[in-house]
């Protein structure tokens, strides 16, 4: 395995707060939270009402602990204040808006204030520092730039490290690997399915990545293994880094791995977690697993109070090895709802329905198969039409075919295969109705 080249004073002094004292840290979380619960209480109306129902003043709430004493917050409460209704600052001090896909058409919309820039560079910086990153480096960011938040959230805290930030976003994988090989890349960040399918596709080329100076992955945006990890790392010879963040609280910058791989440390300063069990809503303790909920401890423009992420996970208690004092949390691999991850797009059944029913001569019956291919996540949506149709010329139903695609594309963002299939052949479910099959193997031994 390549090692890091140098470490350098930057790095140390970026990565202080992760080596914070315990008390000192539980003190700062503390007066964030005051503060923080001070704002969303004055200017969002959705967290008053909710935090007067609950009978709880912003000055109850005296220290960390009290957090549980505030009301959850979900993503259904960005879409039914859409687009700025949770917002907690004045427009005029928001620099940049991002957006990710809703559970309907559409999308959940956040702000960031210069100082919450500040906080997302400086987590970056973390992020990438516990990665082993530094001053000198050449990052390639193959994560998607636009309104998605990997790519120019990683963006500006690799320059803020002192990388060299090549903003290449994703997609077109065969200059991709030209210029990994011509800039003398030593880490690249995007998904890790994505980074599987350019690995199979420099095999084509005869490029022997392991050959390259690429020293470093990180990946996050979706679920993977530690098996696709192993294969990442024998592979391309480089050491691979599991990323986690959701743009409800800030983006890429919410945990990342260290060099131990053992969990990813929580930027605790900045975002406080806790475990719930996702039916009853209790606190669970450390070390079991349950639904995590994230409190923003600094955010301005969009501060979310106990925010419900459905991804499910263990807070890790133990002390890391590394030294950081940060908890852990251990790798995200599946959620309590029906999101599914499709090339780093999250996508909810919801919002296929929506598509289907702005289409004529279709019924609200479909299903969704994922499975995977050259490393590519592969989407067929089935989709029952009338009778009449079935029994219709080729070319209407290439037609119609072509509508529900345009029409998916549309809401989702994201081309879908379509196949329309006949009445009363996809099968009713008793209870709540199964719409995806996901056939795609996590195991990278298995069948990419
Ligand atoms: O995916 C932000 C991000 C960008 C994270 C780049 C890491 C790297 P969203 O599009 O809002 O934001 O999707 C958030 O993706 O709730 C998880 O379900 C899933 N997810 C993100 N990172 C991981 C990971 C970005 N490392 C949703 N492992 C989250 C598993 C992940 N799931």
């Amino acid at each position: 395995m390549k090692e890091p080249s140098c470490h350098n004073w930057h790095v140390h002094a970026v990565s202080m707060p992760d080596f914070m004292p315990l008390k000192k840290l539980g003190e700062l979380q503390g007066k964030r939270l005051r503060s923080v619960v001070e704002s969303a209480y004055a200017n969002v109306a959705c967290f008053r009402k909710r935090m007067d129902a609950r009978k709880v003043k912003p000055q109850d709430i005296k220290g960390i602990a009290d957090i549980s004493l505030l009301p959850f917050s979900e993503k259904n409460d960005l879409r039914t204040t859409y687009p700025f209704g949770l917002f907690a600052s004045p427009m005029k001090d928001v620099v940049r808006l991002h957006a990710s896909s809703g559970t309907t058409g559409k999308p959940i919309v956040v702000g960031y204030t210069a100082r919450d820039m500040e906080v997302w560079k400086n987590v970056i910086m973390r992020t990438l520092a516990a990665a082993g990153m530094h001053r000198g480096d050449i990052l390639q960011n193959a994560f998607g730039y636009g309104l998605f938040t990997g790519g120019l959230g990683l963006h500006y805290g690799a320059e803020a490290l002192g990388a060299t930030v090549i903003p290449i976003s994703g997609g077109n994988t065969e200059r991709q690997i030209m210029l990994l090989c011509d800039l003398k890349v030593t880490a690249i960040c995007c998904t890790p399915t994505y980074f599987i399918h350019l690995m199979e596709h420099a095999e084509k080329m005869g490029v022997d990545l392991k050959k390259l100076p690429l020293r470093v992955g990180v990946f996050g945006a979706e679920p993977w293994t530690e098996g696709m990890r192993l294969f990442i790392e024998k592979g391309a010879g480089i050491k691979a880094f599991d990323i986690y963040g959701l743009t409800e609280i800030i983006g890429p910058g919410v945990a990342a791995e260290c060099e131990r791989h053992c969990g990813l440390h929580v930027f605790e300063d900045c975002f406080y977690p806790e475990i719930i069990d996702p039916v009853s809503g209790k606190n669970l303790p450390d070390g079991k697993e349950g639904e995590l909920v994230l409190s923003t401890l600094q955010k301005e423009a969009t501060p979310m109070l106990r925010y419900r992420t459905h991804d499910m996970t263990t807070i890790l208690p133990e002390p890391c090895k590394c030294g950081r004092t940060l908890r852990r949390i251990m790798r995200i691999d599946h959620r309590s709802d029906d999101m599914f991850i499709i090339r780093g797009v999250n996508v909810y059944p919801s919002q296929i329905e929506a598509a289907l029913l702005k289409v004529e001569q279709t019924f609200p019956h479909y299903l969704v198969i994922l499975t995977k291919a050259n490393g590519l996540d592969q989407v067929e949506v089935q989709v029952e039409v009338t009778r009449e149709v079935f029994s219709d010329r080729i070319s209407e139903m290439e037609n119609l075919r072509g509508k529900i695609s345009l029409s998916i594309e549309h809401v989702v963002g994201l081309r879908m295969n379509v196949r329309l299939v006949e009445p009363q052949t996809i099968e009713r479910s008793q209870g709540k109705a199964k719409r995806v099959v996901d056939r795609r193997t996590m195991n990278p031994g298995d069948k990419l």
